[in-house]
């Protein structure tokens, strides 16, 4: 038997398993390749963009790790994306930070324009690629005291409120031009490593700062406006201006889009409780599907229990529609096109899981009162042959099945990023190659 035919039987075997528990299989694959993950660029060059000033990562993201072969400009970003969605099964997203534009010229953040991205989108085009967008209120001079929008100084927030303005802009011509909307999140870093005296007015003044970003009203067949909040960062530990209750409030009173990072809270807090409780207030949610560890939100996503968890909620509450999956972790410690494949193959997995599961039958359960009953299914599915439904999904979208993404992963770095090492970077300890390790 060819390896595509057990992958066949394999899967026709497992599809009589949860046909047996009321799953219709086919339907939940047909809903799959519906779904597009927004996934970020940012994984691909540890958050540095194309500036060209080469100013550190700062405002609380720090990106650990110094693997050899980071993208160094657009081009080279494009390739390894490209590769990357080649490893993953479906048509995704692009989501771009602002500085990631291709400037010709010094351009600061409060004057660049759709020009500066039309690379990407001729790019996005061809590839039948839609984008997202992000405002970059971070690694930037007038960031330097860890205040933007919410600064005491009028000057520096007008700055930044420009900047705003700018990428709402961009992001409505992406929409456009893409017939989609483009969602624009606002993650700001603002806040104090330690204990303020004033919790009150940076909030007055970044909710002001928002308002004067929000002002005009833009189609939102061109571009949705989502807003994320974060409990802490390095160097604000003891108060973020935007925090949870902060844009949970400002997303239902200005009926926005709440976005929620899965490593933004505290540690035993989890996302995938909240899904329920703020889509029944604002009208649509941005996730960042990420992993905290200790200090650090961003993390490969792997397949854990709580990126299972919000797959279910997502699908539990037939969310589908309401909900943007886009990804957010940066590891430069390991293969870059292999930490987007790792995260975003697993987020697509836990997703299928979701939809694997009968939901029906257990939510019937619980109406009826049998609780034993659904802790006895919700233990028995997880054994269940997901990964011979997953298999048969990724042959069939010709993605990669299995681990054998890996080795194009290999042939890539071998042959393109062992070649980007500026003359004086050596190998040794971390920065080995995968390649080297695997012989
Ligand atoms: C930071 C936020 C934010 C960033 C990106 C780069 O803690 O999660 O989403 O990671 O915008
Ligand atoms: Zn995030």
């Amino acid at each position: 038997m060819t390896k595509s035919g057990n992958i066949d039987k394999a899967f026709r075997l497992a599809r009589e398993q949860y046909e047996a528990l009321g799953v219709h299989v086919d339907a939940a694959l047909e809903r799959m390749r519906k779904v597009a993950i927004s996934v970020h660029c940012w994984q691909g060059d540890d958050v540095s963009g194309f500036e060209g000033d080469d100013s550190a990562l700062g405002n609380g993201l720090a990106v650990t790790g110094n693997y050899p072969g980071k993208a160094r400009t657009p081009v080279e970003l494009r390739n390894d994306l490209e590769l990357a969605y080649s490893l993953i099964p479906g048509r995704h997203r692009l989501n771009l930070h602002a500085l990631y534009g291709e400037f010709h010229r010094p351009t600061d953040r409060d004057e660049i324009e759709v020009e500066h991205f039309q690379g990407w989108m001729d790019w996005a085009r061809q590839q039948h690629i839609k984008l997202d967008f992000n405002p970059s209120f971070f690694s930037h001079p007038k960031a330097s005291e860890g205040f933007t929008l919410a600064h005491a100084d009028s000057g520096i927030r007008n700055f930044w409120i420009d900047h705003g303005i700018a990428c709402r802009k961009i992001a409505a011509a992406m929409g456009a031009a893409q017939q989609n909307p483009c969602i624009n999140n606002f993650w700001v870093p603002d806040g104090y490593k330690d204990t303020p005296a004033n919790r009150k007015a940076p909030r007055e003044r970044l909710a002001e700062s928002l308002d004067a970003i929000f002002a005009e009203d833009l189609p939102t067949a061109q571009v949705k406006d989502a807003v994320e909040c974060k409990l802490f960062g390095i160097g604000s530990e003891s108060y973020v201006v935007g925090s949870h209750e902060f844009y949970l409030g400002y997303a239902i009173s200005r009926n926005k889009m709440l976005c929620l990072d899965a490593g933004h809270f505290h540690p035993t807090e989890v996302v995938s409780d909240k899904i329920s409780s703020v889509l029944m207030y604002v009208p649509e949610l941005l996730l960042h599907v990420s992993r905290g560890v200790r200090w650090d939100s961003d993390h490969v996503v792997t397949y854990n229990d709580e990126l299972q968890a919000i797959m279910q909620e997502v699908v539990r509450g037939d969310y589908l529609e309401r909900v943007h999956i886009g990804l957010d972790f940066f590891d430069a410690s390991i293969n870059r096109v292999a930490a987007w494949a790792i995260g975003t193959r697993n987020a697509l997995r836990a997703l299928l899981a979701a939809l694997l599961e009968p939901t029906d039958k257990l939510q019937q359960l619980e109406r009826d009162g049998d609780l034993t009953a659904r802790l006895a299914l919700l233990e028995e599915q997880k054994a269940l042959p997901l990964g011979a439904v997953w298999n048969y999904y990724c042959e069939s979208q010709g993605a990669p099945v299995g681990v054998e993404w890996l080795d194009r992963v290999r042939e890539y770095e071998r042959s393109i990023l062992s070649h980007r090492l500026d003359s004086s970077e050596v190998f040794r300890g971390a920065k080995r190659p995968i390649n080297a390790i695997a012989q």
